[in-house]
């Protein structure tokens, strides 16, 4: 399966987030879970979700090296295939996540989708690139809200992995995000949300093969 489109499963109710997940699986590549679901009903939801799909732990770790690491080690055991990790946080901090991973990718975030992301990670967002890609990260976060600076995070980080949140509820087209040069769009609430998720995601899948 080669969607390339992510599943954002902020649901906190963890009963329909495993049937949203279920309902979907088969559909997207992964399933990327942040805070609110974790905190709402635990971190064994990071295992279970594992059966249906790759998970992708969200938790924009940012912090010295020594609790990323703890951080990185604990998602990972649990059967994260990727954590989501802050690059401000610096150097040191970046390489302890990337080896705490070992197998497991660490994608860092270079400017945020939200208009608050013009303020402070907009200014950096290439510096952080260049970064990432010398500590060895296998990806990056970058906004499908502005596709122009997905391309200019493509040119810096060469075959590196883009994952692109900001499609539908924050505006952003999946299509675009991936003409612009993202490897995966990362979908939430419109597909979560919606009444129909299934139907939903095969939505945003079929807008993605109309430019692969
Ligand atoms: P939604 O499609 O419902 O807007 O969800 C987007 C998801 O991507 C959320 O989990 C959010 O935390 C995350 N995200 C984002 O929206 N913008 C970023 O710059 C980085 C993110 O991780």
């Amino acid at each position: 399966m080669d969607s390339r489109l992510i599943l954002a499963l902020d649901e906190t109710d963890g009963e329909k987030a495993l049937k949203v997940a279920e309902a979907v699986s088969g559909i997207v590549d992964a399933i990327k879970i942040n805070w609110p679901l974790v905190l709402s009903e635990g971190p064994a939801m990071i295992t279970k979700l594992s059966e249906y799909s790759d998970v992708i732990c969200d938790f924009k770790v940012a912090d010295i090296p020594n609790t990323v690491r703890l951080i990185v080690e604990n998602a990972v055991s649990r059967g994260a295939s990727g954590v989501i990790v802050h690059a401000f946080t610096g150097e040191d901090s970046l390489r302890e996540a990337v080896d705490a991973a070992g197998d497991a990718d660490i994608y860092a975030v270079t400017e945020m989708s939200h208009p608050g992301g013009r303020m402070f990670t907009a200014l950096h967002a290439e510096e952080m690139a260049r970064l990432g890609v010398e500590c060895g990260v296998s990806g990056f976060i970058a906004p499908a809200t502005r596709p122009e600076r997905i391309a200019a995070i493509r040119e810096i980080i060469g075959d590196l992995r883009i994952l692109s949140p900001g499609v539908g509820a924050q505006g952003g087209k999946a299509s675009d995000a991936i003409s612009a040069g993202a490897d995966y769009a990362i979908v939430g609430r419109a597909i979560y949300k919606s009444e129909d998720p299934r139907a939903s995601a095969e939505m945003f899948a079929a807008d993605i093969r109309t430019v692969i």
